[in-house]
């Protein structure tokens, strides 16, 4: 087995009780990562969503996993489905979302499965938790640090 990849997941709620649906995250994802650290809950504005939407919590993840990006993605997906996450259209109100952000170094492109995750660098609801718990970590697309994006955000 490979050097584990240090990873970066991007955590979400705005519907229902939104702090129990990312505590159950949090629980989960410090039994599936290694050394987790995990932000703050920070509550945002919602961007890019059709129609009026409640308010979101936010956090971020980072840890370590000898899984591959695609098991990983699988099993934020089975955490999301255990709040019983339903998809009606893009961009709904959910009670958990789970999205991989950074996975090491990585550069993937494939169905369903895109890392770094395409919008991270404009979206202050990621970096500013993931820049509380990981400054340092690098965008490998860009070469630039979690702080570095934020700022220029
Ligand atoms: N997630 C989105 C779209 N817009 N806005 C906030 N504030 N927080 C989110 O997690 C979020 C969003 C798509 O997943
Ligand atoms: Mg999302
Ligand atoms: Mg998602």
């Amino acid at each position: 087995m490979g050097k584990p990849a240090v990873v970066a997941i991007s955590l979400g709620s705005n519907l229902g009780d939104r702090r129990a649906h990312l505590d159950f995250a949090v629980a989960g994802l410090r039994a599936l990562l290694s050394r987790a650290r995990v932000s703050a809950y920070y509550e945002t504005e919602p961007v890019d969503t059709p129609g009026v939407q409640p308010l979101f919590l936010n956090a971020a993840a980072v840890g370590e996993t000898s899984l591959s990006a695609r098991d990983l993605l699988n099993a934020l997906r089975v955490m999301e489905d255990a709040r019983q996450r339903q998809r009606p259209h893009p961009n709904a109100p959910r009670t958990l979302d789970l999205d991989l952000i950074l996975f090491g170094d990585a550069m993937i492109d494939e169905a369903g499965l895109i890392v770094p995750h395409p919008r991270f660098r404009a979206r202050q609801f990621v970096l500013e938790p993931l820049a509380e718990i990981a400054p340092d970590l690098i965008d490998p697309a860009t070469g630039k640090s979690v702080a570095e994006l934020l700022k220029i955000a």
